[in-house]
């Protein structure tokens, strides 16, 4: 029998009268795959719950913090207890520096860092910090990478901007983003030439070291390697945006998984258990141009909040605690999940180009590797979008963009994975 979606059709009536597209965030709404999004009431582990009494199998994971399932008892506690305690002070606590340590801990590139409230926040300061740093404006991103919506970084983005097949955003005076160098991803020839271009210009490259808002697409070998000797070389600043990849492809993100250094790294996602919470951070030397030390200004009420900082800690200290078994069993859950699909398409003849590292995926509906955005864009999107309905009526909640990753969490069993195949075998008929 059908789902019934009554309670969540009425909600997104409501709110369509209320939100621009019904929705908070733009690729919520649906839009790319069809259909109405259900409404969530609650969730659990590995599964998610709706207005209407239906369960699905969450592959999502809120796009990317669930890494311990939802409502992970110690992250749920630890927020009860400080909120508490108020939810915000605007001022210093200890907790601020014991997430800081654990950061560290995981991350020893980064010997200082500033928390902020989102991914996004991250990576603009870190990209401001760059440019007073080197004293140079020019900034070098990728194709199909997303590094937060602020102005400069709208060029060639990923994430809801591909999904919506805007080609950069309205509102962004051409002056805000003349310094901004989109490259294709993977291609160290055209980094060379940026760089043989303006020699003395490019404050920064910032990279999604596994790129994750164009659908999962793995740097090739030596590519980040390349992109850390060629900024070296110039003097400019090699910034890895690890919001999706920072604790979840290993606990000490992409760069431990490739032997890499940055500069500076951006945090979010996972750093806050959920709550709304990033970071930027790297080398002392140029963490010391923030204010008030330095010149360069970055600020935020709810920076280091209390509750995202319990959350983090929980979620943190649980991660390095359990390292040697979550890990490797986030890897297998996700390999037997992202394979067995693929199998199933295989015997049915339907092209799928499956790209995992870790416990984030992508299925791509196109014969080609996928290598960078030019790539993810021969994807089938239409195909996506029937196999995301057809396994939302399943019960299985995949992220609803073919240019976004899915993520795998520990609370997904193996009854969990013979689910979601259920779901596929006939998703894919
Ligand atoms: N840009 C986010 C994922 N890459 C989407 C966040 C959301 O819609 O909640």
């Amino acid at each position: 029998m059908p789902l019934s979606h009554s309670r969540s059709h009425l909600l997104q009536q409501r709110a369509e009268s209320l939100f621009p597209g019904g929705v908070n965030s733009p690729v919520r709404a649906f839009r790319s795959v069809g259909g109405e999004p259900p409404f969530l009431t609650h969730a659990e582990g590995a599964y998610l719950y709706d207005e209407d009494g239906n369960r699905y199998l969450d592959l999502f994971g809120s796009w990317g913090p669930m890494i311990l399932g939802h409502a992970f008892p110690p992250a749920v506690e630890a927020i009860r207890q400080a909120a508490g305690r108020s939810a915000s002070f605007g001022a210093s606590t200890a907790a601020e520096a014991q997430l800081a340590s654990l950061v560290h801990q995981c991350f020893p590139s980064v010997e200082k860092l500033r928390f902020v409230s989102s991914g996004t926040e991250a990576c603009m300061s870190a990209i401001r910090l760059a440019r007073g740093f080197t004293n140079r404006n020019f900034v070098i991103k990728f194709e199909g990478c997303y590094h937060g919506h602020s102005d400069a970084m709208l060029v060639k983005a990923g994430s809801g901007v591909v999904t919506l097949g805007i080609p950069g955003s309205a509102g962004v005076p051409p002056e805000t983003a003349m310094h901004t160098l989109a490259l294709p991803f993977n291609d160290l020839e055209a980094v060379r030439a940026a760089f043989a271009a303006r020699p003395d210009e490019i404050g920064c490259v910032i990279v999604e070291p596994i790129v994750g808002n164009a659908g999962t697409i793995p740097p090739a070998p030596g590519y980040l390697e390349g992109l850390r000797e060629i900024t070296r070389q110039h003097g400019a600043l090699l910034i890895l945006d690890e919001v999706m990849t920072g604790f979840r492809v290993t606990l000490g993100g992409a760069q431990r998984l490739y032997n890499i250094q940055p500069d500076l790294t951006t945090l979010g996602k996972i750093i806050g258990g959920g709550l709304p919470c990033g970071a930027f951070g790297g080398r002392a030397d140029i963490m010391n141009h923030l204010a008030p030390l330095g010149p360069v200004y970055q600020a935020g009420t709810l920076s280091g909040n209390p509750l995202a900082m319990a959350a983090g800690i929980a979620t943190l200290q649980h991660l390095i605690d359990n390292e040697q078994t979550i890990y490797p069993q986030l890897d297998r859950t996700t390999a037997d999940i992202a394979n067995s699909v693929a199998s199933i398409a295989c015997e049915r003849n339907i092209p799928l180009t499956t790209n995992q590292v870790g416990s984030m995926f992508t299925w791509f509906f196109t014969v080609n590797p996928v290598t960078d955005f030019a790539s993810a864009a021969t994807s089938d999107t239409a195909a996506f979008g029937r196999f995301h309905r057809a396994m939302l009526e399943h019960g299985v909640w995949l992220p609803p963009s073919q240019f976004e990753a899915a993520f795998v969490s520990t609370a997904h069993a193996p009854e969990d994975v013979a689910f979601l195949l259920n779901a596929a075998r006939t998703a894919l008929s």
